[in-house]
C-alpha cells in the first residue's frame, strides 16, 4: 500500500496540555509517528512524501477568520507581557457570550475548543504538511489506487471549521473528503478513533453527499462531551447522513464489530462510491487515554472487514497513545486489509 508521511510533523511539539485544570505531559508526541513510519516501512508500504496543495483545499472546508488565527496565533501570543510557550485559551465563548473579540487572548478562547489543543511555534507549518499528506494520499486514491495511507500528525478529526480542539487544528480527513467529491458525488468518512469524530460531524452536518459514521466511547461520560450521541442524525438536506455509534466503556472487539456492521450497513444505503476512515488506535486495550477493549487482532479484523466493503479507500490517520502499541496494532491493521482486499 501506498503510505505518505513527512518529518514536518517534529516542528509541533507543545510539551503540555491542561488536563482537569492543570498542566499533564503531552499524550499527543512525535513518537507516535516516528513508531507508525516504522511499522509502515517494515510492513512493506510503498513510501511516499506529500505535495504541495496551497490553501485552496484548505479554505474550501475551513473558516478564513479561523485560519488567519492559526497562522498568526502564535507569533501574536509571544507579543504578550510574560507570553507562555503555547497559545492556550482561559476564557470561552459560552452558552450566554457569544462576541467575537479582536485581540489574541480573546481570539484563542473563540477558535479552541478545549485547553488540549496547543499552539507551539512550529504547529501551522506542521498541520499545513498534515493536510498536504492527506491531500496526496488523496490523489492516489483519486488517480485508480485501491487505497492508500495518510500518516498525518497533528490529527484532524476534532477540528471544526473554526475551532481547533482535542490535540487537533486542521480536520485532515475532511479537508482530504471533500476533495474527493469532485471525483465521487457519493462518499463516506467511517471514524474509528476511540473519540468522536465532532469536528468531522460538525464539518458535513448540513451535507447529503458525505455520510458520516462514528464509533467512540459514550461521550456521556468520555472526551468530546457535549457531541457523538446517537440522536445527532445531521440537519437539513444531510437529515440521515450522520450516524454515531456510542459504545460502553470497556467494549471489547465483538461488540465493536457488530457496531462496525451496523455502520456499513449505513455506508451502503447512502450509495458511497469511496470510502475514508479515520484511523485510530487509541480504542487500543492498552491505550493510556482511551475507554475501550480493541486488541491488536481485533484491529486487524477492523481492517479485513473495512477492505472487504471493496471501496476506493484512504486511510487518515487520527489518534492513538500508547507508543509501544502503536507499531503492532498498525502492522495487524495493514495485513489485515490486506486481506480482506483478497477475500
Ligand atoms: C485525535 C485524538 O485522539 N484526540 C484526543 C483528544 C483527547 N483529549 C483529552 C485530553 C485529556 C487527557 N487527560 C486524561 C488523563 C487520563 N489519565
Ligand atoms: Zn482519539
Amino acid at each position: 500500500m501506498l503510505a505518505i508521511a513527512d518529518d514536518a510533523h517534529l516542528q509541533h511539539q507543545p510539551a503540555e496540555i491542561i488536563s482537569r485544570g492543570g498542566p499533564i505531559p503531552h499524550w499527543e508526541v512525535a513518537r507516535r509517528a516516528l513508531e507508525l513510519e516504522k511499522a509502515a516501512i517494515a510492513a512493506g508500504c510503498d513510501m511516499g512524501k506529500p505535495t504541495a496543495h496551497g490553501m485552496a483545499p484548505i479554505n474550501a472546508v475551513h473558516d478564513p477568520g479561523y485560519l488567519a488565527f492559526l497562522e498568526s496565533a502564535w507569533t501574536r501570543w509571544q507579543a504578550l507581557p510574560n507570553p507562555t510557550p503555547y497559545v492556550q485559551p482561559y476564557a470561552q465563548p459560552n452558552r450566554r457570550m457569544s462576541g467575537l473579540p479582536t485581540g489574541i487572548q480573546g481570539q484563542a478562547g473563540y477558535y479552541m475548543a478545549t485547553n488540549s489543543a496547543p499552539i507551539a511555534e512550529g504547529t501551522w507549518g506542521s498541520a499545513r504538511v498534515a493536510a498536504d499528506i492527506a491531500l496526496t494520499a488523496a490523489d492516489a486514491v483519486i488517480g485508480g489506487a485501491n487505497e492508500a495511507y495518510a500518516l498525518c500528525r497533528p490529527p484532524g478529526h476534532h477540528a471544526f471549521a473554526d475551532l481547533a480542539g482535542g490535540f487537533c487544528y486542521l480536520n485532515n480527513v475532511a479537508i482530504a473528503a471533500h476533495h474527493m467529491t469532485t471525483r465521487w458525488p457519493k462518499l463516506a468518512v467511517l471514524d474509528v478513533d476511540v473519540h468522536h469524530g465532532n469536528g468531522t460531524q460538525g464539518i458535513f452536518y448540513e451535507r447529503d453527499d458525505v455520510q458520516f459514521v462514528s464509533l467512540h466511547g459514550d461521550p456521556a461520560d468520555y472526551f468530546p462531551f457535549f457531541a457523538g450521541y446517537a440522536n445527532e442524525t445531521g440537519a437539513g438536506v444531510g437529515a440521515g447522513c450522520n450516524l454515531n455509534l456510542p459504545l460502553p466503556q470497556g467494549t471489547s472487539d465483538a461488540p465493536f464489530l457488530d457496531a462496525l456492521e451496523t455502520g456499513f450497513a449505513r455506508i451502503k444505503a447512502h450509495g458511497a462510491d469511496a470510502l475514508l476512515v479515520s484511523l485510530g488506535f487509541d480504542a487500543f486495550e492498552r491505550d493510556p487515554i482511551g475507554c475501550l477493549k480493541i486488541t491488536t487482532g481485533g484491529f486487524g479484523e477492523i481492517a479485513r472487514r473495512i477492505a472487504a466493503l471493496g471501496l476506493p479507500t484512504l486511510l487518515v490517520q487520527e489518534g492513538g497513545y500508547d507508543c509501544d502499541g502503536l507499531g503492532p496494532n498498525l502492522t495487524s491493521f495493514l495485513s489485515g486489509f490486506a486481506a480482506g482486499r483478497d477475500s
